[in-house]
């Protein structure tokens, strides 16, 4: 009998939300329970496209704003073989920024609309469920300065965050808004609810096509 699949799961938010962390600690938590699951994180700058975008985030580079975006999203069509390979063998991904950072990061540049910036990545493997840590500009400065990357300045981001709440208004995509203020253990148990439900949802589902 063919293996149930596992379920795609993103987490989005605004800079310094905690994503990479509780990635982890869901990946560690899933593991632990007994239910196979890896961690992914987008831009993966570990490959030949993602290290002209690492290049481009550090400002070691420059690139035109179509072609980055274009590029950000190559760095994920190349990765769907091993996501789709993965998720049949029953392992949940648990996945650090995907296409809606791509669409909210491109669309508050000048001259860019959501429409064309979704056009990419039409057809991706659809997430099971995309969790928005929501933070607050105020509780982001607590958790220091941001970094020296490009787009990692206040009014920037404030843009971002606009982009973002026009995407969760698409009601087919499942998202859940997460209140990122709370402790890290706070997070964690909301998330991991949240989780558990798409796993068990997701064994029994095939894996759908982003925005189509
Ligand atoms: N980008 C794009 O333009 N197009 C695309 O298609 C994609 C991305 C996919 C990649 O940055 C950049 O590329 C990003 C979007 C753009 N640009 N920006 N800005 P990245 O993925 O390499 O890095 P990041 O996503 O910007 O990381 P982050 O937002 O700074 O951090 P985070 O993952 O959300 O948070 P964290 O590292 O887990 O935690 C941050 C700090 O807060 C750390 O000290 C933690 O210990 C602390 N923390 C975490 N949780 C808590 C709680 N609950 N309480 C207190 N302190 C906490």
């Amino acid at each position: 009998m063919a293996s149930k699949r596992g379920a795609l799961i993103v987490l989005e938010g605004v800079d310094k939300a905690g994503k990479t962390t509780q990635c982890k600690r869901l990946v560690q938590a899933l593991q632990q329970s007994g239910r196979p699951a890896e961690v992914m994180r987008f831009p993966d700058r570990t490959t030949t496209i993602g290290q002209l975008i690492s290049s481009y985030l550090e400002k070691k580079s420059d690139l035109e704003d179509h072609t980055v975006h274009l590029l950000f999203s190559a760095n994920r069509w190349e990765l769907v073989p091993t996501m789709k390979k993965k998720l049949e063998q029953g392992i949940t991904l648990v996945v650090d920024r995907y296409a809606f950072s791509g669409v909210a990061f491109t669309s508050a540049k000048p001259g860019f609309c959501l429409d064309w910036c979704m056009k990419p990545d039409v057809g991706l493997p659809k997430p099971d469920l995309v969790m928005f840590l929501k933070l607050s500009p105020a509780d982001a400065a607590l958790r220091g300065q941001f970094g020296e990357e490009r787009y990692e300045t206040s009014a920037f981001q404030k843009v971002v965050q606009q982009r973002f709440d026009e995407l969760m208004k698409d009601t087919s995509v499942n998202w859940q808004v997460i209140d990122a203020s709370q402790n890290i253990d706070g997070v964690h148990n909301n998330i991991m609810d949240h989780s558990l439900n798409a796993i068990n949802t997701a064994q029994n589902l095939p894996l759908g096509e982003l925005w189509k």
